[in-house]
């Protein structure tokens, strides 16, 4: 049964994964997508990030929703982005990668156990935060970095008039 909670938060990590693919990505066509835009990472470089953002918030949904209380790392995010050579992989991979990740990840949100929203999860050296604050983080991380890869009006399109660009709250997004 689908935790009715948590499915606007589940349509929207799906919806922003529909932005655009492949060559349709916003911002796709070759030098934009080593344009820098923020800490100094190209656009592929914040593609990057977000699959790894994707990949760990994805054990921590799913370690948490299986345990009583969840302590997992952080990750050093610009060492994933450097060991990976994020710069030389191909773009439409990561698009398609990202996006199918989230399609896939808004599925598992929509399905986290309501008994379990509640569950506190310490990411590193942080406060612990509950399972659903992480899960509503991530969007939030999501959007901010979507924020400076897509104009604004494609997002609002896409993901409905709510969407916000505002920085996550937890340290370790
Ligand atoms: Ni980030």
């Amino acid at each position: 049964m689908i935790g009715e909670p948590m499915k606007e938060l589940s349509d929207k990590v799906s919806s922003s994964g529909s932005v655009g693919r492949g060559d349709s990505f916003p911002g796709a066509r070759g030098g934009e997508q080593q344009a820098r835009v923020v800490r100094g990472w190209s656009r592929k470089q914040v593609l990057g990030h977000l699959i790894d953002s994707a990949s760990n918030n994805h054990q921590r949904f799913v370690r948490a929703a299986l345990q009583t209380a969840l302590d997992f790392p952080g990750y050093d995010q610009d060492g994933c982005v450097r060991v990976q050579a994020v710069e030389e992989a191909d773009w439409t991979l990561l698009v398609s990668l990202w996006a199918g990740y989230n399609r896939y990840l808004a599925h598992g949100i929509a399905h986290l156990p309501v008994s379990k929203l509640e569950t506190l999860c310490r990411i590193g050296s942080d406060e612990p935060v509950t399972l659903r604050f992480l899960a509503e983080d991530y969007l939030r991380h999501l959007l901010h970095h979507l924020g400076q890869l897509v104009p604004h009006f494609t997002l609002k399109t896409r993901i409905g008039a709510g969407w916000t660009c505002m920085p996550p709250l937890h340290r370790v997004s």
